[in-house]
């Protein structure tokens, strides 16, 4: 049997950045991902995710965002191409509503520069929004969005160059701890480690049985719609947004690699189900829903479809992360159930499981994403 130092199993945004920051530790390491490299099943793809310092979520994630900026510098500067694009971000609703004072609460409890704008600042200072009279918006010059799909390959490629080994179409069957060691089974063989990292995103529960009916995969639908007047939506132009409306809680995005305005849904239609289950296929029901809120809010952006998205959260109850140790089994390290807000932190969350797959304490209060709260 083929023996490791660690083992990470998925190899999205948070499992290819843990292989590359072991491997830059010169660890032994082994990575395993059940599609392709950069795959559409996920919940990584579409092309990019939103970044931002101000986290209506809450205030205790402003650390880890300020070392994942550094770290998403650091790495593109490596990779040799850019995978952080800064364009400001918006937390917009209702005033008073859990976006706006969430954003709020995150800025003053962590000094971050920003600025609190009403609906017709918002209208005139960012022509492509039109939010109605009695929103208001978090600016924050620090949002933007990373580029997801180039930066799983980014953390693959180096990974590669320190010495990892990267193992795709291979599907773990099941991840077995004991006397203080770990061995993995797949649909080709079997592997030995001190250490496993877990971070298989819609499919962790299958692997980590203490999860079950605690990480829920839910079906999410992005679109790009060409924008009536393409201007509005440049990066330069059009800051990233999170939007809470009387329909929902919308994301936007400017115009980038596709030439189209982008959007999302959060819970989009309450889809829940097994990850093999749910249907990646957009429907018009899908693009009704998302065009009906840029004919709203985005109206110069309500043009034609130019491409629908299906993609996977997996969520937690309280919408907050799974970084920890799986209870009674500390050499395997569970995380990536994100509840559809963790790429950005892909960067440093790897960086926080190389520290405990080497028994390193990371220097940030983690406490917030135990596995035993959820038990609770
Ligand atoms: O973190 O801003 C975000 C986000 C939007 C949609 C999913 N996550």
């Amino acid at each position: 049997m083929a023996v490791y130092d660690v083992i990470v199993v998925g190899l999205g945004g948070m499992g290819s950045s843990a292989c590359w920051q072991l491997a830059r530790r010169g660890q032994r390491v082994l990575g395993i991902e059940r599609f392709d490299i950069g795959h559409q099943m996920g919940s990584s793809h579409g092309l990019n995710r939103i970044i931002r310092l101000a986290y209506f979520e809450h205030p205790a994630y402003v650390p880890l965002l300020r070392r994942a900026y550094a770290l998403w510098r650091e790495t593109q500067e490596l990779a040799g191409e850019q995978l952080l694009f800064i364009t400001g971000s918006l937390d917009a609703g209702p005033a008073g509503s859990r976006v706006v004072e969430g954003s709020l609460a995150s800025c003053a409890e962590h000094g971050l520069d920003h600025a609190l704008l009403d609906a017709a600042s918002v209208n005139a200072r960012f022509p492509g929004y039109r939010l109605p009279a009695g929103h208001e918006a978090v600016y924050q010059g620090d949002g933007g969005f990373v580029a997801s799909e180039r930066a799983i390959l980014a953390h693959l490629s180096l990974a590669i160059s320190a010495g990892a080994e990267i193992h795709a179409r291979e599907k773990v069957i099941a991840v077995e701890p004991g006397n203080g060691r770990v061995t993995v089974v797949t649909d080709r063989g079997r592997y030995e480690a001190g250490r496993v990292v877990v971070s298989a995103g819609g499919w962790i529960s299958d692997l980590v049985p203490e999860l079950a009916g605690k990480a829920v995969p839910e079906r999410q639908v992005l679109g790009w719609f060409q924008p009536k007047q393409p201007a509005l939506y440049t990066p330069a132009r059009f800051p990233v947004s999170n939007l809470l409306t009387e329909e929902g809680h919308f994301y936007q995005f400017p115009s980038w690699g596709i030439p189209g305005f982008k959007i999302g849904l959060y819970h989009h239609l309450h889809e829940h189900g097994h990850a093999d289950a749910l249907s990646r296929e957009p429907t018009e029901a899908d693009e009704a829903l998302l065009r009906a809120a840029v004919a709203r809010y985005f109206p110069e952006a309500d043009g034609p479809t130019l491409r629908l998205a299906a993609c996977l959260f997996t969520n937690t109850e309280d919408e907050h992360f799974v970084i920890d140790r799986a209870s009674g089994a500390p050499e395997v390290i569970v995380a990536s159930p994100c509840s559809g807000h963790g790429f950005k932190f892909a960067s440093v969350v790897g960086e926080i499981l190389a520290d405990l797959a080497t028994d390193r304490t990371p220097p940030f209060d983690l406490s917030l994403f135990s596995l035993a709260r959820l038990a609770a």
